[in-house]
């Protein structure tokens, strides 16, 4: 099956008893047993809930895996995959993350024993020179929050194959739409659902997908044991968002190339940071492993103060100053002391957010109000 067809049918069957086409909501704690263990497959809902089921099968099916697990958000995901580890363990991660991702790596589990090294992962040499026997996992983010490096996935891949170390890779900023991560050699496929794969700003949630079964018990292990699962209303939400996947990525890969090209000639502006356009140090990389370059761009100012970043911020119209990504509306952000406040000013130097960096995350809209916007918050 084809992606399309996949967004719109893959792990969804009509509903057994109604014949009800969309997947219902199924609010319940509990389901009733025949006699003690004879039950539907179905015996507690922080186990197994049949709309947060539907939309497992769903997402493993959208990234060519073979198991899914759904989270109450992206960084409930990311501490399953953490809760795999033991103290002692070793974590190599990309320096361009996330903030809070960097805050769960370094607030809670560096204090439970695990090491995290930080690098820019674009020569798989760095990654190799900070393993040891301790390495466990390596975790990428590409692309990269808020920079928006790209990360060649399959060279690691060879990498953490040769050395037995895990690859997980983010995948929230591309979908699977734009990038299948376990195609390329990784172990295991994170989202936070709440950007593009919810695609409306109407949810939180996060999900983790493998095609490894002995992960896939761990996963559903710690899912279970720690219970910081998704509940059913929203399950039904992300269903709804991913029939529409396909089309909502297209454009706004659109709209983020024709932002990107019209930021390029604005003399305000220092440097885009859009791995579409071609003089991106990573174009060759993302054309590789990408299909289109998602709404997401970067830029930051001549002028290079956080408060000349305000001021851009305050002056726009349609861009809406918020956190957070991927739905039909436009949005702009100041990564400094919004999304990456969380990350020491010199780490974040280190990795290239400047004190005047804007993220947008480009809509759906129709572009020449989203040029305009931009062209008059520049002025
Ligand atoms: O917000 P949550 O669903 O818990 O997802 C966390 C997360 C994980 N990974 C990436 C790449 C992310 O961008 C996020 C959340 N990011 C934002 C809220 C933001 O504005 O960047």
């Amino acid at each position: 099956m084809k992606f399309a067809t996949k967004a719109i049918h893959a792990g969804i069957e009509p509903d057994e008893s109604t014949g009800a086409i969309m997947t219902p909501i199924y609010q319940t704690s509990t389901y009733v047993q025949e006699e003690v263990g004879k039950h539907k497959g179905y015996a507690y809902s922080r186990s197994k809930n049949p709309t947060r089921s539907a939309l497992e099968s769903s997402l493993a099916a959208l990234e060519n895996g073979k198991f899914g697990a759904c989270f109450g958000s992206g960084l409930a995901a990311i501490d399953c995959v953490l809760k795999m580890l033991s103290p002692g363990d070793e974590v190599i991660s990309t320096n361009d993350l996330y903030g809070g991702t960097y805050r769960i790596f370094s607030t809670i589990f560096e204090r439970f024993g695990i090491k995290f090294h930080y690098t820019s992962m674009d020569e798989p040499a760095k990654v190799k020179a900070l393993m040891n026997e301790k390495t466990r996992l390596v975790w990428v983010e590409t692309p990269t929050n808020p920079t928006l490096k790209v990360i060649d996935i399959e060279k690691l891949a060879s990498l953490t194959k040769e050395t037995n170390v895990l690859l997980a890779v983010d995948n929230t900023f591309s979908t699977p739409y734009v990038q299948r991560p376990l195609e390329l050699g990784a172990d295991i496929v994170m989202h936070s659902i709440t950007k593009y794969i919810g695609g409306h700003s109407d949810i939180v949630m996060g999900a983790l997908v493998t095609s490894n079964s002995d992960l896939a018990d761990e996963m559903y292990r710690i899912q279970n044991a720690s219970g910081a699962i998704c509940g059913p209303q929203d399950a039904f939400l992300a269903l709804r968002g991913i029939k529409t996947l396909h089309l909502r990525m297209q454009r706004h890969c659109e709209n983020g190339m024709a932002v990107a090209e019209h930021l390029q000639k604005n003399p305000a502006v220092a440097n885009v940071f859009y791995a579409g356009l071609p003089d991106h140090p990573n174009h060759g990389v993302a054309r590789k492993q990408m299909n289109g370059f998602t709404g997401m761009v970067s830029f930051d100012l001549k002028n290079d103060s956080a408060e000349n970043a305000h001021r851009v911020l305050k002056r726009f119209r349609l861009f809406a100053l918020a956190e957070s990504l991927g739905g039909v509306e436009s949005l702009a952000g100041h990564p400094a002391t919004m999304t990456h406040a969380s990350i020491p000013v010199d780490v974040r130097r280190l990795s290239g957010i400047s004190d005047s960096l804007i993220r947008l995350s480009v809509g759906v809209e129709d572009i020449d109000d989203l040029l305009f916007d931009l062209d008059q918050a520049l002025a």
